[in-house]
């Protein structure tokens, strides 16, 4: 008995991680086909670490999913990997951190190794633990839609989604993070400038200085502020 205590235990904390794995253009659930999957449901463990670019061994990936610029785009996460379900939370056990999507133009989806990132979409914290970002995911089955903007230039992209679980306190965020590849249609003449993974974020950031448990801790986010158009 005490056995299976300890294993269904073991079994929740691994159920916490969580990876992002789909993506959808408009109400087209594309799933995996054009998302660069990565090996675990691991957290990065460093944020100097070059898993910080797209995530943990991402694959590579033929697909290139084709979005119009001024559309909508949402990605999605799970905690298993090719669990879809909604009956368990998407990034469960405390896992209370903010949630940012960015985007980065490339030559080729299909090959870039780097990019320069602009935020597009932000859900960080405004004071009550059903407003971390993370909390909003599980709220919504795991997706984060965004808007693509209308005057983004056409071309090949990167979208580069993150959750940052800070639970762990002060000094130890846990990010998750997973790219899809995509083609932007239309668009205008925008090139925004952006940051590079790794790169963008250090511990001593204010964010990850203070554990979110501590009286005093206040919201500060990380990375660019978003760009919208
Ligand atoms: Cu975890």
């Amino acid at each position: 008995m005490k056995s299976a205590i300890v294993l269904l235990a073991a079994a929740t904390v691994v159920s916490a991680h969580s990876t992002w794995q789909d993506l959808w253009v408009g109400s087209a659930d594309k799933a995996t086909s054009c998302a660069r999957t990565v090996k675990d449901n691991n957290p990065i463990d460093s944020l100097t670490s070059k898993d910080m670019f797209c995530g943990r061994g991402p694959a590579t990936q033929t697909g290139v999913c084709e979005v119009a610029a001024g559309d909508a785009l949402t990605v999605e996460m799970h905690a298993q990997p090719g669990d879809r379900k909604c009956s368990q939370p998407a990034i469960g056990g405390n896992h209370y951190g903010p949630v940012y999507v960015y985007m980065a133009k490339v030559s080729d989806a299909k090959t870039a190794q780097s990019g320069s990132f602009f935020k597009v979409a932000e859900d960080g914290y405004t004071g009550t633990t059903a407003s971390w970002g993370t909390e909003i995911l599980n709220a919504n089955c795991g997706k984060r839609a965004f808007t693509v903007p209308k005057s983004l230039a056409a071309g090949d992209y990167l979208v580069r989604a993150e959750a940052i679980a800070l639970h762990a306190g002060a000094g130890n965020p846990q990010p998750y993070v997973s790219c899809f590849q995509v083609k932007v249609t239309g668009g205008g003449s925008a090139n925004p400038s952006g940051v590079s993974f790794p790169g963008a974020y250090k511990l001593s950031d204010a964010l990850f200085s203070k554990a979110i448990y501590d009286s005093s801790f206040k919201y500060t986010s990380v990375g660019p502020a978003v760009w919208t158009g």
